[in-house]
């Protein structure tokens, strides 16, 4: 679904263009079966198996896990979540998941760590899950507040985390917790947690307005192997951060994808839509709410891949430019929606049409992975000391 004009740009090869066509095919055609809103649960487990067997998973994992390439392709994820956004959201979470759960793993972890996780996550048959937000420290990550004492033998976890996407379905999750070899960000660690880990339980399970597996979890006196820790004993933050350089564009992505399908189905009712004698298309004001949602879309696009592109070439900290954009094409994506129920009129509120699940899905991509809020923090620190760079060079 992604416009063949743009896939036509330089950002991609051949592969990803090949790629974009065969999964919107797949997508199109074996999803919507799999969904129950329901049963997000059951919905999940379904669209994480049948990515796994039909290979489509393989883009979370790096290549000496078998996966698709060397280091994971932000393009190809970004591709892989807009397609599966403008299709269904559930499915574009359960395919993010995989990756943004493993991410720590495959970036910082042993052999060992890689070879217990990975496999699993490709095939679709283990859920993971990414476990940082806390009740106190969402978008302050450095203030979070469970901690990871060292015992015999191991660690011991206690605390709570929230807003957990796939708390209570995960078979693994990455958990960050407080290790103390430095105040704040520097004194903070990721480790490994299985369900079957004792003191670990799922304390509440979370219902929002476009339902997704979410849950608070509590850690209490839960007992970790002394090789769930991932990586250096205080380079949890930084590592946190790096993952999420690799997934905030692709949060941009899912958002474009849905800002796509609100922009086609707005085009086909004012098409379809007779109003004042003719179709609502040829009302100078449709037009301009269409012109105004192709402008940001395409915006939203090029920001999109460029952060993307951008990670490919090898670039090692693209903050920046993830941060530019995720907070322009989720704020985008959310306009094109809105407007898109506007050309819908009453029907666009009404349950069971697409723009109305559109409406709620958009909304917590505004939030999650950092909100628009920490998005402009990170954007205006990095333009500073660029600017600080630039006068010492002067
Ligand atoms: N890649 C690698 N390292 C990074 C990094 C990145 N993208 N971003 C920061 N770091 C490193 C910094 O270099 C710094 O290292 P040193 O101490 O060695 O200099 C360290 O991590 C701390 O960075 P910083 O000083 O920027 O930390 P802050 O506490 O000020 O960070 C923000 C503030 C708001 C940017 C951060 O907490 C954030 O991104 N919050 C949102 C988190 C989020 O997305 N929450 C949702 C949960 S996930 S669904």
């Amino acid at each position: 679904m992604l416009p063949a004009d743009l896939l036509a740009l330089p950002f991609f090869e051949d592969r990803h263009r090949d790629y974009a066509a065969r999964l919107a095919e797949w997508a199109a055609r074996e999803v919507p079966p799999l969904v129950d809103h329901h049963d997000v649960d059951g919905s999940c487990r379904r669209l994480v198996a049948a990515m796994g067997a039909a290979r489509w998973l393989r883009a979370c994992v790096p290549g000496d896990q078998g996966g698709l390439t060397e280091n994971l392709d932000v393009r190809t994820l970004c591709i892989t979540r807009a397609t599966l956004g403008y299709v269904e959201g559930l499915a574009d979470f359960a395919f993010a998941m995989q990756g943004l759960g493993t991410g720590v793993i495959s970036l910082f972890g042993t052999a060992a760590q890689k070879a217990a996780a990975c496999p699993p996550v490709r095939d679709g048959t283990a859920i993971a899950a990414f476990a940082l937000s806390e009740p106190d420290a969402g978008s302050d990550v450095a203030a979070l507040s469970t901690t990871a004492t060292k015992v015999d033998g191991g660690w011991r976890l206690d605390g709570t985390k929230t807003w957990i996407s796939n708390g209570g379905i995960a078979d693994r999750y990455v958990v960050f917790a407080r290790t103390g070899e430095a105040p704040g960000a520097r004194g903070i660690s990721a480790f490994i947690v299985t369900p079957d880990m004792p003191g670990f339980t799922v304390a509440e399970r979370i219902d929002v307005i476009a339902p997704h597996p979410l849950a608070t979890l509590k850690f209490d006196d839960c007992r970790l192997p002394e090789d769930a820790l991932i990586g250096k004993p205080g380079g949890g933050f930084a590592m946190a951060m790096a993952n999420l350089d690799i997934f905030r564009p692709t949060v941009a992505a899912a958002a474009l994808g849905m800002g796509y399908r609100a922009l086609d189905e707005a085009t086909r009712r004012a098409k379809d839509r007779h109003m004042f004698g003719a179709p609502l298309a040829d009302l100078q004001l449709t037009q301009a709410s269409l012109a105004d949602s192709v402008a940001e879309l395409e915006a939203s696009a090029l920001l999109v891949f460029r952060a993307a592109w951008a990670k490919d070439q090898g670039k090692p900290r693209i903050t920046k430019e993830a941060a530019i954009a995720k907070m322009v094409a989720t704020e985008n994506a959310q306009k094109v929606i809105d407007r898109a129920i506007q050309v819908f009129g009453g029907l666009g509120v009404k349950k069971g049409e697409k723009v109305e699940e559109l409406y709620r899905e958009i909304r917590a991509l505004r939030i999650y992975e950092g909100a628009t809020e920490v998005q402009k923090v990170v954007i205006a620190r990095a333009h500073l000391a660029e600017a600080e760079v630039a006068k010492v060079a002067g």
